[in-house]
């Protein structure tokens, strides 16, 4: 920031202790008081079952999830979160092992924290912010706020509504509020993950991004390296390029299926090279349900689309890759339950030949997705010779679920900004392990 803005900070400063939203960045921004907190993002496969989802919702696991590292509680623990920008509660594995023992990496141990301060059922927090939670919340017997998350296996967790300190780097954010799960309902065995809970990040009133009244964050995240950045606060930091934005969409009257409190934007059209398809306009509008909403969802791995439209973009797929790639034809084979067009790639070749970009086109801005974002090689799968690589947009109605949502895989390699002040959200094509080595190096 040049002179000029810094007299116009004192407010803007004030408010950004306030927030505690830190600078990390000064050197890249070329200034002393730039207000932005950087954190390292990286992507890795968290074990199905891991992630709470309400079943209504979404009806599949999570894999490949992006993480950050913070800090929980005084004195601060470390703690590694996955970032959902398509749900409401924080919450972190807990447990209270009353030794002073290290206790194993993936949980948080409210014991240890003298920061740590449960939510009666009587607090407001309790009784009012919880109102869009998908189970309500309740009381225990301690007169305790009872959370309860629901996955998309049927398992569940539930602990308790507590506050505590959460450490964003050199930010510190006293009194957050999140979910301390101590209790596990599920068959599967998660301690293989190091990753402590989720981070949520949507619009509703008990999301990170409302407690700290984050104006704004941007992210971007490497194709390449399993490696990205996210940006808490406002941001001027160039990474080369300028953002088309696309507004986001909010409703006054609540829809039985639409999820008022997730990013979403105005869908209108997808291309395959240059070619729009021929998709009626009606069907990228919700009803009178709600249903049809189109959302970004760092939640979700995938994008997934209704039917009707999926089945338009996949036969265009088809046609303009006839002759270049070799369809897997099984009728058996669907990846990951809603990924039905596979290609048999010789697993001697080293790059994929050309192939179409995928575009989807948005309200003011238009995301162009080629490359390995629009093939996924499915791990440890090989037939005769050949590895299998599935399209990476699915049907949503295979999974049940009534929306369009863009998850992170397409959004890698764009300069993705969530401008809640503004009601919009940025995009822009980038280098994001360019961009994320520059930030890195230079903070
Ligand atoms: C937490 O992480 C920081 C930075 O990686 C490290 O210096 C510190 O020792 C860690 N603390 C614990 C208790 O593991
Ligand atoms: C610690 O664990 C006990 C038993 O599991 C539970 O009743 C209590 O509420 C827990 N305390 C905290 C602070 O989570
Ligand atoms: C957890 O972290 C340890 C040490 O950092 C690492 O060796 C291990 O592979 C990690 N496990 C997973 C599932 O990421
Ligand atoms: C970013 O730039 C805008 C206008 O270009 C300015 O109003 C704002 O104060 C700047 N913010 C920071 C943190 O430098
Ligand atoms: C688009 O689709 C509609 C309905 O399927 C059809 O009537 C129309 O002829 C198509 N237009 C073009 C240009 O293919
Ligand atoms: C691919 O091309 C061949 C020959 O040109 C044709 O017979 C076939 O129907 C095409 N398949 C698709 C899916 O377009
Ligand atoms: C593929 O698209 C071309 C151009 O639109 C069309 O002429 C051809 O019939 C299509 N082929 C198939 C198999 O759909
Ligand atoms: C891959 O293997 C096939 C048969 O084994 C061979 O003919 C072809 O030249 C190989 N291709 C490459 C790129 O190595
Ligand atoms: C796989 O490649 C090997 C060596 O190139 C060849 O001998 C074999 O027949 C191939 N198998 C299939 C199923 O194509
Ligand atoms: C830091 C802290 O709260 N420690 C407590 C952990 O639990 C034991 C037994 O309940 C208490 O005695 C400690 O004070």
């Amino acid at each position: 920031m040049r002179p000029k803005s810094t007299q116009l900070s004192h407010t803007m400063l004030t408010t950004c202790l306030k927030l505690g939203i830190l600078l990390i960045l000064q050197t890249l921004l070329g200034t002393s008081d730039a207000k932005t907190l950087a954190l390292p993002l990286k992507s890795q496969v968290i074990p199905s079952g891991y992630l709470p989802r309400p079943p209504n919702k979404l009806r599949f696991h999570h894999k490949v999830s992006l993480t950050i590292p913070i800090t929980v509680g005084t004195p601060p623990q470390n703690v590694s979160m996955v970032i959902d920008t398509g749900s409401e509660l924080s919450w972190l594995h807990c447990n209270n092992a009353t030794t002073t023992t290290l206790i194993p990496d993936p949980f948080f141990n409210p014991n240890l924290s003298s920061s740590y301060s449960p939510i009666p059922c009587s607090s407001p927090t309790c009784t009012t912010r919880t109102r869009d939670f998908p189970i309500p919340a309740s009381c225990d017997s301690n007169n305790l706020c009872h959370a309860t998350l629901s996955y998309a296996d049927a398992s569940s967790s539930e602990g308790n509504l507590a506050s505590d300190t959460f450490g964003f780097g050199s930010s510190v954010n006293p009194g957050t509020v999140f979910g301390c799960m101590n209790s596990f309902y599920s068959t599967n065995s998660q301690t293989d993950s190091n990753t402590t809970g989720l981070m949520g990040m949507n619009l509703g009133s008990l999301s990170l991004v409302s407690q700290l009244k984050i104006p704004k964050f941007s992210y971007c995240i490497s194709g390449s390296d399993f490696s990205g950045i996210l940006l808490l606060g406002e941001s001027n930091f160039s990474w080369g390029g300028s953002l088309n934005y696309t507004p986001l969409v909010q409703i006054s009257t609540p829809l039985p299926y639409f999820d008022r409190s997730s990013y979403t934007v105005r869908f209108e059209g997808i291309k395959v090279s240059d070619k729009l398809l021929n998709i009626s306009d009606n069907l990228f509008v919700p009803d009178h349900t709600g249903a049809g909403q189109t959302m970004f969802d760092l939640g979700t791995q995938f994008t997934y689309l209704l039917g009707p439209v999926y089945n338009v973009l996949r036969d265009e797929f088809l046609n303009q890759t006839n002759g270049t790639l070799r369809v897997l034809d099984d009728p058996n084979f669907v990846f990951q339950i809603a990924m039905d067009l596979c290609y048999r790639v010789p697993a001697n070749w080293t790059e994929l030949p050309e192939f179409p970009s995928v575009s989807l086109v948005f309200e003011g801005a238009e995301m162009r997705v080629s490359g390995d974002q629009l093939l996924y090689r499915v791990p440890g799968l090989i037939r005769g010779n050949d590895s299998v690589y599935c399209f990476t947009f699915g049907n949503s109605d295979l999974l049940g679920v009534e929306a369009y949502i863009i998850g992170h895989h397409q959004q890698q390699n764009m300069w993705m900004e969530f401008d809640i002040v503004e009601h919009r959200v940025g995009l822009a094509q980038a280098r994001c392990d360019l961009v994320g080595q520059k930030l890195f190096r230079l903070g």
